[in-house]
């Protein structure tokens, strides 16, 4: 008995050895195919899994029904109160359309469960609670059908959770205007982002960058107008467009460092806009999802082998 205990605590550290010996190996290769500028698969489109060899094995070897599973973390929101009558999210916490979804929790103190998602080894339980766009944030309610889109997502909780913290406003002129600049933001600026990320040459990066700068003009001019004089664009209090434009604040503060150019953190160009991020930056709802610059460097890295710059 005693013998094949220690041949069986043998033969499991000789494995995590081999394991070990082979991530490492693997990622060596990985980083500097990386760090050449390769795509991993070395095919143009090609998405390339970045799960080390170990957890494919591990994957198959203890639980192949589970070869895909997202990792399961526990994470509340700290201003939770509220029953959340079992409310998920799937996610993953680079994401800014994910951290809009946590800020909205956050400001109605909703406790809910992080699932955290794999993007570049996506789990059943995501391509099965949103097989059109296979995509996070998707929001599980209860036995409810998922809820994917951000937006989607949270115009749901803003009506199934009216009465505390509401963040679309009742009118039906300002609401459609509010939309139409979410709108705004999420198909025409922050796409700009990753046309940026993947445009390979300086002179067209240099194209990509004064449209960004027209689109801050617009976004101070829509500031203006929304707040009339008051703190956010929804007043005195956070809103539906603080949080739609808010979720990108970690982002934008991360393209302009590595591209040495302001976005909307340039106090002569958009200065009310300036402020309003330093206010974002230190509100209770915001200040512990939106992601740090390492977070954000993690997530740019997989998008660079996922999602490779177009060739020149
Ligand atoms: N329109 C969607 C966009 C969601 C989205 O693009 N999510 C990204 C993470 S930031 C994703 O899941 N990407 C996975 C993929 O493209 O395969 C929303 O608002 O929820």
């Amino acid at each position: 008995m005693y013998f094949n205990y220690q041949c069986f605590n043998i033969a499991l550290r000789f494995l995590a050895n081999v394991f070990l010996k082979t991530d490492k190996l693997y990622y060596n290769i990985y980083f500097a195919k990386l760090l050449r500028g390769d795509s991993a698969g070395g095919k143009v489109g090609a998405r390339p899994s970045v799960c080390s060899p170990s957890v494919r094995i591990w994957r198959v070897l203890v639980c192949p029904d589970l070869a895909h599973s997202a990792s399961f973390s526990k994470c509340t929101s700290s201003l939770t109160k509220e029953k959340s009558n079992e409310i998920k999210l799937l996610g993953t916490a680079a994401s800014p359309f994910v951290n809009r979804v946590q800020f909205v929790l956050n400001l109605k103190s909703i406790e809910y469960e992080f699932v955290n998602e794999n993007l570049a080894c996506k789990s059943e339980l995501l391509l099965t609670s949103n097989p059109v766009y296979k995509k996070v944030p998707v929001l599980l309610h209860a036995n409810n059908p998922p809820l994917p889109e951000s937006l989607i997502i949270i115009e749901y909780l803003d009506e199934i959770y009216p009465d505390i913290h509401p963040i679309l406003p009742s009118d039906p002129l300002a609401l459609a205007d509010n939309r139409f600049w979410a709108n705004y933001i999420d198909t025409k600026f922050f796409p700009m982002f990753e046309d940026l990320r993947r445009t390979p040459g300086k002179e067209e990066k240099e194209v990509i960058k004064k449209q960004m700068i027209e689109a801050s003009k617009l976004l101070e001019e829509a500031f203006v107008k929304f707040s009339n004089g008051k703190a956010y664009f929804s007043g005195d209090n956070v809103g539906y467009l603080d949080v739609v434009l808010g979720c990108y604040l970690g982002w934008i503060n991360f393209t302009e460092k590595h591209n040495e150019f302001k976005i909307i953190n340039d106090d002569n160009r958009t200065p009310k806009l300036l402020e309003w991020t330093n206010r974002i930056w230190s509100h209770e709802a915001f200040k512990d999802v939106i992601p740090g610059d390492e977070t954000l460097m993690n997530f740019y890295k997989m998008l660079q082998i996922y999602k490779p710059p177009r060739k020149a």
